[in-house]
């Protein structure tokens, strides 16, 4: 048995030789390593040999085939460069051809830029970033948040209602998410959520039909308008610098109770008073509060035991704010002038 195994090593290696063709090199090596190959059928007397004498000739039967397979993937790797410069010579290059013209390279839009930047910063104080779906349900965008179908609130946010389908609504604010991440998330929860919202509006240089905020929601024990504080002003002073200060009014939301307005002083005036503050010397860029008891129930959220707060930025109006951009309708105009200035 054991001058067969090597015969069968012999011969492979005799006709590997030959052949320079993946097709005719595959089959031979079937011939010889298949299940019905020269291989096997040497080893067919195998089972009837003493132990000693199977251990000698099994250690054989490995050596024989990985020379086999050696030599294949030899043969293999000669075949396949032969046939690429067998291709490379019927091509041609002509070297006095005009250099190519590199494609110019595209940038971020502002508000991505921005954004990123924001996520950068939530995620350092350990918030996750979270999303919504833009095509709503009237329950998730206003009922939910405690603004009931006759609640006089839903004028405040006129919205796009989708033909056909009852009952959903394109999402006026980032709002909802709140209800939908304390359902997927649970308690505790530090989370924001950018993304785009759509407004039934007359378009001007403040208010675009399409426009981007950023929720941010924060749930645990014992949370209070101190944290909600905190953190606001920490996001007003990395975009407008270190003296920047906050200021909260109150303000009605029906989601959250206290509502407020946030304002940060003005960055060109320093607070002085000026053409872009309107002399007030205060900048309004966010509207926030403790999350209302009845958006945590229905969020699961029991409000004997945990409390929040809740924020929704206006992105757009932020990034006008940082750059002085003074028409929002830039933003989505698609005009390369505007674009290559970011
Ligand atoms: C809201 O949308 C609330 N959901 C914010 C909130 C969240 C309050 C959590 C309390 C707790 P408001 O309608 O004021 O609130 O809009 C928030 C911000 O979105 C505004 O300050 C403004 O910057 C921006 N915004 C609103 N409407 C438009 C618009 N048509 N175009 C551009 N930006 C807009």
């Amino acid at each position: 048995m054991k001058e067969q195994l090597q015969h069968v090593k012999k011969d492979f290696l005799h006709l590997v030789a030959k052949v320079t063709d993946r097709d005719a090199l595959e089959q031979l090596k079937t011939e010889f390593l298949g299940r019905r190959g020269k291989l096997n059928a040497a080893m067919k007397d195998m089972a009837s040999l003493a132990q000693e004498e199977r251990k000698l000739v099994g250690a054989m039967v490995n050596e024989v085939k990985e020379a086999i397979e050696t030599a294949y993937a030899e043969a293999i790797e000669m075949a396949s460069k032969a046939s690429l410069a067998s291709k490379a010579s019927g091509e041609w290059i002509d070297v006095t051809q005009p250099e190519m013209t590199s494609h110019p390279k595209g940038h971020l839009h502002p508000i991505t830029q921005v954004r990123e930047d924001l996520e950068d910063l939530f995620t350092s104080m350990g918030f996750i970033v979270a999303d919504g779906p833009q095509m709503e349900s009237d329950f998730f965008n206003f009922t939910a948040l405690n603004i009931p179908p006759t609640h006089p609130a839903r004028d405040m946010q006129d919205t796009f209602y989708v033909k056909g389908h009852e009952g959903v609504v394109m999402r006026t604010h980032t709002s909802p998410v709140q209800i939908r991440g304390m359902r997927e998330y649970g308690v505790p929860l530090r989370m924001i959520v950018p993304g785009r919202c759509f407004r039934n509006e007359a378009t001007d240089v403040r208010h675009e039909h399409t426009l981007h905020q950023i929720e941010g929601v924060v749930v645990d024990r014992g949370i209070s308008f101190a944290h909600l504080k905190g953190v606001l002003e920490a996001v007003g002073k990395h975009l407008y610098g270190q003296e920047t200060k906050i200021r909260l009014r109150p303000k009605f939301y029906p989601f959250v109770e206290p509502g407020v307005n946030g304002e940060v002083t003005c960055y060109l005036c320093k607070g002085d008073g000026c053409r872009l503050c309107k002399k007030s010397g205060w900048l309004e860029v966010f509207g926030a509060g403790m999350i209302h008891p009845n958006v945590l129930r229905e969020g699961g959220v029991d409000p004997q035991t945990h409390s929040g707060f809740a924020f929704g930025f206006g992105l757009m109006r932020l990034v006008m704010l940082k750059y002085g951009i003074d028409d929002i309708r830039l933003f989505e105009s698609g005009d390369l002038r505007f674009l290559n200035q970011f």
